[in-house]
């Protein structure tokens, strides 16, 4: 249900790695389990363990996938940081924003981020349907998750005013392994 969580997921079934899910209870009561909690102190989601070794926060696990599924790794690592950088100081806050408080003002920065995200797809050189031309990679992981809960809520990436957006989250969203970790029912990201 977790964004940050299904980032993981969609990275470990892209990669075609043999993996066990669990699941945590983070808000029942008697609290986060012990046992999740001795792997990650800070008893956030995702926590992925590779060897008996834990990794947590997300997007350290997707380059810890990469790492094992290099064809998951972007092509350079300052591509990787760039969308990363959309995503954290962009997208994730002003779309966290809107969400809490769909007022036009809010609305409208949305727009702009948007707009940026079409306007950094139209300058990729080559193009390709994913971030990195024509290969997925962890930085679509990244971003999947937090695109699609806006789009299936509010509908606002649209193909007539940003056409490559729409495309490329498309093709994101068509993929087997984003499909297989899609719930029915899912958490925003706070
Ligand atoms: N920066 C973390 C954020 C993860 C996160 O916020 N996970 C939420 C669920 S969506 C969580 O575990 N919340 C539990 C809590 O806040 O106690 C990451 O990228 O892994």
């Amino acid at each position: 249900m977790c964004p940050f969580a299904q980032r993981t997921w969609i990275a470990l079934e892209e990669a075609g790695l043999p993996y066990k899910l669990t699941e945590v209870s983070l808000y029942g009561a008697g609290g986060k389990p012990k046992w999740f909690l001795d792997l990650n102190p800070k008893g956030l989601v995702p926590v992925l363990v590779i060897d008996g070794q834990p990794v947590a926060e997300s997007e350290a696990t997707l380059d810890a996938i990469a790492e094992l599924a290099p064809s998951l790794a972007t092509p350079t690592p300052s591509k990787r940081q760039q969308w990363r950088d959309m995503l954290e100081q962009r997208l994730i806050p002003v779309g966290k924003a809107a969400v809490l408080n769909p007022s036009s003002k809010n609305m409208a920065a949305l727009r702009v981020v948007i707009a940026e995200w079409e306007a950094k797809l139209r300058e990729r050189p080559g193009k390709g349907h994913f971030l990195c031309g024509e290969a997925l990679s962890i930085a679509d992981v990244s971003a999947v998750p937090f695109w699609s809960r806006l789009q299936e809520e509010m509908d606002c990436v649209g193909a007539e005013e940003f056409p490559l957006t729409h495309e490329w989250l498309a093709a994101c969203r068509a993929r087997e392994a984003v499909r297989r970790t899609q719930m029915s029912s899912w958490w925003w990201w706070w």
